[in-house]
């Protein structure tokens, strides 16, 4: 058995073209497969990432005020705790910072390949070999593609008429322009989900006038969050046991408190409802404005947002929330439906992401040149464990299909599936087979089974939110707790999928 020592210094030339596994982004599920694949000495592999730095959504998300709202010992690989986080929440600095020393820890540099991006992945069944062809004509093949290319990446650009013919600054929160001085500028920020709120308190000392185009206001709930103390990161780095049984505690009180939200108008729900209700009362004390903040719909129907700093910053006399609807954006600014013109010289973008839950920005073509965007838009998206796709032999997604989280870190889920696929290739390439495909009546048993549970849900109990298709069916999120996933994940079940071994290629 060699030590993880050994297994680090085997360097895998990352400019050939032939791999075993090819591993597409290098954000945290990426780097996750990366470091499992080492670990499991499958060392015949690359990870493309079309950008030039390891990250995914914590190098692309800059904006003034960028953190998560997950505890930074929950939003961290679970197998490599970092003792010295410098808030309970964590930066989007720190986070990236992070990530990029697991790279160095897990040794996975070697392996990265930048700047590489891929524009189709073909299925070659006769030699069970996927063929991928990368921005600016090279090609690769490898027997298996493990897809980590994230869901929230590409920006949603409103469609607002006129939105092209504003003549001050505009950009999206995905894409902050850090060369846009914002001081004593009039800046409109059109949206107030899950980045707004932290854009907003960020910038608002900052500017002149903070014009909230509000469309739908969300739950919001104070957010522990805090300076770790040196005394603690101490205690920590002396005792990784304590620190562990504190990011144990923190999950199981994050099922136990959120995960009931999932279930639509429960005791917990309401309970959490009153205490967000509260919250509101007690930091909004203008009756109108509060009037403004107040949701219509069920706590956990959309995204519950944490903010110790979102309401005082709306109550500042800089602040205007505006929730007459937007009707067109002029030169000069945002007109809303009572015909008034807000006059602006920029406009922050706050309208979040294009849903691309683990179909890959480029065209896959399965057995028989079936593709897998044209295969889902027939028949929605469907993925056994959100990871395999029938049809799709060897291709593995991560955070595929219902495999986000409600309520908890998604790198729950991604340890999950790594773990898994992990086992997976191992069968492949232990057993010598040309593809594993999973069977299309698991894939379709576990797709309607959750489909199922999710009309329980309070995500389809009547509000608008990226986790809705326009079908109105939840596609994104895992309808039950993050250990429950967790643990029909954790075993590579060879039973769920058709073998096909190598047969003499016939020409
Ligand atoms: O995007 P969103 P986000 N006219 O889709 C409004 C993750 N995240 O970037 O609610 C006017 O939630 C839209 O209005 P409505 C997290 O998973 C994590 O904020 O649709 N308004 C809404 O208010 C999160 O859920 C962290 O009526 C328009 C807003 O824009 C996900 O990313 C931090 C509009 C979009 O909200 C997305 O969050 C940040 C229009 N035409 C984000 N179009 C962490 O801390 C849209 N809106 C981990």
């Amino acid at each position: 058995r060699r030590t993880d020592r050994q297994i680090d210094s085997i360097q895998t030339p990352t400019q050939k073209a032939d791999y075993h596994v090819i591993v597409i982004g290098a954000g945290f599920s990426g780097i996750n497969a990366g470091i499992r694949l080492k670990q499991a000495r499958i060392t015949d592999f690359v990870i493309l990432e079309r950008a030039d730095d390891v990250g995914g959504t914590w190098r692309d998300n800059t904006y003034p005020g960028c953190a998560c709202d997950v505890p930074s010992v929950v939003y961290s690989y679970s197998f490599a705790q970092r003792p010295d986080w410098s808030r309970s929440f964590a930066g989007n600095r720190e986070i990236h910072q992070y990530i990029r020393h697991c790279v160095e820890k897990y040794d996975l540099m070697p392996w990265l390949r930048f700047g590489a991006n891929v524009q189709q992945a073909v299925f070659d069944a006769r030699v069970g070999l996927w063929r991928l062809t990368l921005e600016g004509g090279s090609q690769l093949t490898a027997r298996a593609v493990v897809s980590a290319v994230g869901g929230l990446v590409n920006p949603a650009y409103p469609a607002i008429p006129g939105l092209e013919t504003f003549k001050g600054q505009q950009f999206h929160t995905a894409r902050w322009r850090h060369d846009v001085d914002l001081r004593n500028k009039r800046v409109a920020v059109i949206g107030t989900g899950a980045s707004a709120i932290q854009v907003i308190p960020a910038i608002q000392p900052t500017v002149s006038q903070l014009n909230v185009f509000q469309r739908t206001p969300a739950w919001v709930l104070p957010k522990p969050d805090f300076t770790v103390a040196a005394r603690t990161r101490r205690l920590f780095a002396r005792l990784p046991v304590l620190q562990r049984a504190v990011r144990n505690g923190i999950f199981a009180a994050s099922e136990a408190i959120f995960g009931p939200l999932v279930i639509v108008d429960s005791p917990a729900s309401r309970l959490l409802e009153r205490a967000a209700g509260a919250y509101l009362k007690g930091q909004i004390q203008n009756p109108a404005l509060r009037r403004k903040l107040t949701p219509a719909f069920h706590i956990g129907c959309k995204r519950v947002l944490l903010s110790n700093d979102y309401f005082p910053a709306l109550a500042r006399e800089n602040v205007d929330v505006i929730t007459d609807a937007i009707v067109r954006v002029t030169p000069q600014g945002v007109v809303t439906a009572d015909g008034t013109t807000h006059e602006v010289d920029v406009i922050v973008l706050a309208t979040g992401f294009r849903l691309d839950i683990g179909n890959a920005p480029f065209e896959v073509r399965g057995l028989e040149g079936v593709s897998l965007s044209d295969a889902w838009k027939a028949r929605g998206s469907k993925a056994y464990l959100g990871m395999a796709v029938s049809g799709f032999p060897n291709w593995f997604l991560m955070l595929g299909p219902n495999t986000g989280p409600g309520h908890t870190s998604v790198l729950v889920y991604t340890e999950s599936q790594a773990s898994y696929i992990t086992q997976a290739l191992k069968t492949l390439f232990e057993r010598n087979l040309r593809y594993l495909n999973v069977r299309q009546c698991e894939q379709d048993a576990w797709h309607d089974a959750l489909q199922a549970r999710m009309r329980h849900t309070s995500w389809t109990s009547g509000c608008r939110s990226w986790y809705l298709d326009a079908n109105g069916e939840n596609h994104a999120l895992f309808p039950g707790l993050a250990s429950e996933y967790v643990l029909r994940a954790k075993t590579f079940r060879p039973e769920k999928y058709d073998f096909t071994v190598f047969a003499p290629v016939t020409t």
